[in-house]
């Protein structure tokens, strides 16, 4: 049976501070916006809030670089402004998670500063400081081959003490070296700063590239026409991760009861994954597995075309779904985050005609599993990536620029040959997923003042869907959400804590992902049929007599010994 805890029964609901709600008109999203959502946040039956960066930061990732742990950019408010964020939430028993952000700091930074300044620095060892290479010609070239995850070297030359430091993201955001115990104090100082002002957990940015292989090697070279190389091999998950993590438990998580989600890019198998959530290690209380974001990047990467298909979100849900009993572990359950385009227009459809029914069958989705599950502000009620009219000029993350910019080169320049790539930033740009929420029809729907310049494009589907137009609406996908988030709170033992029984392929076709889940003490049994296709699907319902339909989203039928679901349907059945 599988232990109790409140953040098993919580749903989460991610928010964007940029793209939330601008309460001074200076078209970025601010902490006071964000407290006057609370009555609505609180509506929808959510019990955390996951804040992404709102520290001090020159904002060259938004946020994502962080120089100073302790303070706010101002633009977003003060740390009494967050205070009276926490106190507020905690009032409305919704919990916040802060974004922990300790794999880099921005080169803005105190640290990185007196780091730089000279060899000598006590602060020298915070950060990777290498000797330059020098070629056959005596060219200077970086310590290794590895590609930044943003493109070019992860490698950066500094004159004042002619080394190299090493920034896996961008140049502006130095990796911190976690062998340095100093440095490591450092930070769960800066860590408990927040928990005492009442934070309830973390969710710990980038968190399995904080243990390096030691010799920082050559990466294989995978692609030979490239001078830099994917050095994941020796940055995810290194041999000293699970020390860390463990000592971060016990010097600053255990002492309060913390919530703890890591972000693990790159490490994707089952065994890797357990030795962060099983039970019997102490050291997470759930992950985010990339492979679910993933399901449509190409082979060489995520702006080539590789078209989504049914069969793999039915093969890691499985994965996953059956993996985490063997091990006692927990994980969570999500489809969306700031880093990727919105599930809806990716892996469902946002065609008119389907946009609401998908929303509601990705919802049934979320709700419907174990594990705990994520919500990006702006999903609860459907809203999609920007539509194909919107040019490359409408992408200002760096990213996708760098990405685009990079093909362009190769391409030698030739913007006309580029469709396809604007194709694939259609479909999975961050730009999508950081979108400012929609929420009414007023001009810039009404996420700041109607004659401010909003930070980034505003979707004009605003209009047509926003929160506003579907409060009183029965049938809209923000009622359905708050349905289905109401169900997993009626059917805990069923929903949250109830077995995972995949259904064959041969039994519900390719397209259709079907599981059972029964809850502990078996009194309990539903059947969840998603369709993840345009085309009515029909599935023998021999199995499910006295099964009544617990939630649809109106496009399935129970007759004739059949379960018809028409596009994108989801249907709960319930044993009665
Ligand atoms: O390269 C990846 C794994 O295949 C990425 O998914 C990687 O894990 C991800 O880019 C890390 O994202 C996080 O850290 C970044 C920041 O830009 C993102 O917004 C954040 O979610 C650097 O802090």
């Amino acid at each position: 049976n599988v232990e109790k805890a409140w953040w098993k029964e919580t749903v989460v609901y991610q928010i964007y501070p940029a793209s939330f709600k601008d309460s001074d008109g200076d078209g970025l999203g601010d902490i006071p916006g964000i407290i006057s959502k609370i009555p609505y946040i609180s509506s929808l039956g959510v019990n955390a809030v996951w804040l992404s960066p709102i520290y001090k930061s020159p904002q060259h990732d938004m946020g994502y670089d962080i120089s100073d742990y302790r303070d706010i950019h101002r633009p977003y408010g003060t740390l009494e402004d967050v205070q009276r964020l926490i106190d507020e939430l905690h009032k409305n028993q919704i919990k916040l998670l802060m974004d922990l952000v300790v794999n880099h700091t921005s080169d803005e930074h105190a640290w990185f500063k007196e780091s730089r300044s000279s060899k000598q620095s006590p602060k020298r060892d915070w950060y990777f400081w290498r000797d330059p290479r020098y070629d056959a010609s005596g060219n200077r070239q970086e310590p290794n081959n590895w590609r930044s995850i943003f493109g070019g070297s992860a490698w950066h030359y500094d004159e004042t003490t002619d080394q190299y430091y090493l920034a896996l993201f961008l140049p502006s955001q130095p990796d911190l070296n976690w062998s340095n115990a100093d440095m490591r104090q450092a930070t769960y100082d800066d860590m408990r700063f927040w928990q005492d002002r009442g934070v309830d957990g973390f969710r710990i940015d980038s968190m399995n590239l904080m243990s390096k292989h030691p010799d920082l090697p050559d990466a294989t070279v995978t692609r030979p026409k490239e001078k830099y190389q994917d050095g994941s091999e020796f940055f995810a998950s290194g041999p000293k991760m699970h020390d860390y993590i463990r000592e971060m438990r016990t010097e600053v998580f255990d002492h309060y009861d913390a919530m703890t989600v890591g972000e693990l890019g790159f490490t994707n198998d089952e065994r890797s994954v357990s030795e962060y959530v099983a039970k019997d290690r102490h050291e997470l209380n759930m992950v985010f597995t990339g492979d679910i974001v993933d399901m449509d990047f190409g082979p060489g990467g995520k702006y080539e075309r590789d078209d989504f298909h049914p069969r793999k979100i039915r093969h890691i849900t499985n994965m996953w779904q059956c993996a985490m009993p063997k091990f006692d572990g927990w994980n969570s359950v999500y489809l969306d985050n700031h880093d990727s385009g919105r599930s809806l227009s990716r892996y469902a459809s946002d065609k008119p005609e389907h946009r609401a029914a998908s929303a509601k069958m990705l919802a049934t989705y979320l709700m419907t599993l174990a594990g705990t599950p994520f919500l990006l502000a702006g999903q609860e009620f459907g809203m999609a990536n920007l539509g194909k009219d919107y040019g490359v000029e409408s992408y200002i993350d760096v990213e996708a620029k760098n990405a685009y910019n990079a093909i362009l080169w190769q391409r030698g320049g030739n913007k006309s040959s580029m469709g396809d790539v604007l194709r694939e930033m259609q479909r999975k740009a961050r730009d999508h997923g950081r979108l400012p929420v929609q929420w009414d029809d007023s001009p810039n729907a009404g996420f700041t003042a109607a004659d401010a310049k909003p930070w980034m494009t505003i979707n004009k589907d605003y209009i047509e869907w926003n929160a506003a137009s579907q409060q009183s609406d029965k049938e809209s996908v923000l009622n359905f959400y708050r349905q289905v988030l109401q169900l997993r709170k009626d059917y805990v033992d069923l929903l949250v804590y109830g077995s995972y029984k995949p259904l064959d392929e041969k039994e519900t076709g390719e397209m259709v992902l079907g599981y059972e889940r029964a809850s502990p003490d078996e009194s309990q049994h539903v059947a969840v049929l998603l369709n993840f296709s345009d085309q009515e699907q029909s599935i023998s319902a021999a199995g499910y007599d006295g099964y009544n339909t617990l939630i649809s989203n109106g496009r399935s039928e129970v007759a004739g010994g059949r379960v018809r679901l028409g596009a994108y349907g989801a249907v709960v059945l319930l044993k009665d």
